[in-house]
């Protein structure tokens, strides 16, 4: 039987379903989360389905969360979206239901789960939560379509990222038949706030760039108040220095309220994720996250980066 098969019928099994998603969530991991349980919602109308986690300000506008209980928990069904490792699920209780699925496609470093749809060939979870619509037949409508629709191009940078594939412009085009509003949302997911591009202009200002292509820059939470930006916020620059012909691998450090720093690391074409586990990270090979404890580490990732860059080059 086939995987969608098989997370199928766990479905039908049980009464109560509820899911999870990562941590300071992106379109992907919301889109695929609430995606999920509007489609359960409309094809198994007598069943609960709900969604938990915290309430990411800058997201609300694709979708929110519900309360969910302690007892909502007893005898349901857990699927976990987007996720890679435990530690990232947002919302511990994902362990208090009876079935725990993982649905992803990050590397699969922590296996959990009584299941798993992992698919690292996947451009993100929204195209195998289509994929897991479109295989089983089910009904599907306009919000729903957006939802997965935004996940997707979020996750591939709007169809740019190498990730993109033949099937994902498959389900992309299914999902575009559903009449969403589609001009406003992708006007949306190509606009940024003013803050953000006073940031942007921050970072294309100090970033370090050596000549083999690697370049580095911080944000501290000094820079962080005067922009009177979040954390979260700072994913929406990500992708910026790479937009720059000449940068090849990049990281953006950003200093966290407890002291230490979230890397984000990214590269076109040279594999980064083995300096991201090194660094209490891991990732995709092209898009990881670590975590540095000081100025020296921050130092010594970046050396580490320019080191792989030579080497490749070589
Ligand atoms: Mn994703």
């Amino acid at each position: 039987m086939f995987i969608h098969q098989q997370i199928l019928q766990k479905i039908k099994e049980y009464k109560t379903i509820i899911i999870h998603r990562h941590v300071n969530p992106d379109p992907d991991a919301l889109g695929s989360q609430v995606g999920l349980q509007k489609l359960l919602q409309l094809n198994f109308p007598e069943k609960t389905i709900k969604v938990t986690g915290y309430d990411e300000p800058t997201l609300t506008w694709l979708a929110e969360m519900d309360e969910v209980t302690e007892e909502d928990y007893h005898q349901a069904l857990v699927i976990v979206c987007d996720t890679a490792n435990t530690a990232r699920i947002d919302d511990n209780r994902y362990t208090n239901g009876s079935y725990l699925i993982k649905i992803d496609h990050h590397p699969n470093d922590d296996i959990y789960g009584d299941l798993a749809w992992v698919d690292t060939n996947s451009s993100s979870t929204c195209e195998l939560i289509t994929l897991f619509a479109l295989e089983n037949h089910l009904k599907m409508n306009a919000y729903i379509a957006k939802l997965l629709y935004a996940g997707i191009v979020g996750d591939t940078g709007r169809f740019l990222y190498p990730a993109t594939t033949v099937r994902t412009f498959k389900v992309a085009s299914h999902l575009r038949e559903y009449p969403f509003d589609f001009a406003t949302l992708a006007r949306k997911m190509d606009s940024f706030s003013y803050k953000i591009a006073k940031l942007q202009a921050y970072i294309y200002d100090h970033l370090d760039l050596d000549e083999s292509g690697v370049a580095r820059v911080i944000i501290t939470q000094d820079l962080l108040k005067i922009y009177n930006l979040t954390d979260a916020e700072t994913a929406e620059i990500v992708s910026t220095p790479g937009k720059i012909e000449d940068v090849k691998i990049w990281g953006i450090f950003v200093e966290q309220e407890a002291g230490h720093y979230r890397v984000r690391l990214r590269s076109k074409f040279i594999p980064i994720n083995e300096i991201a586990k090194k660094h209490h990270g891991g990732g995709h090979p092209l898009a990881s996250g670590a975590n540095s404890y000081s100025l020296e580490e921050n130092e010594a990732i970046y050396q580490e980066l320019k080191k792989l860059a030579k080497k490749q080059r070589k």
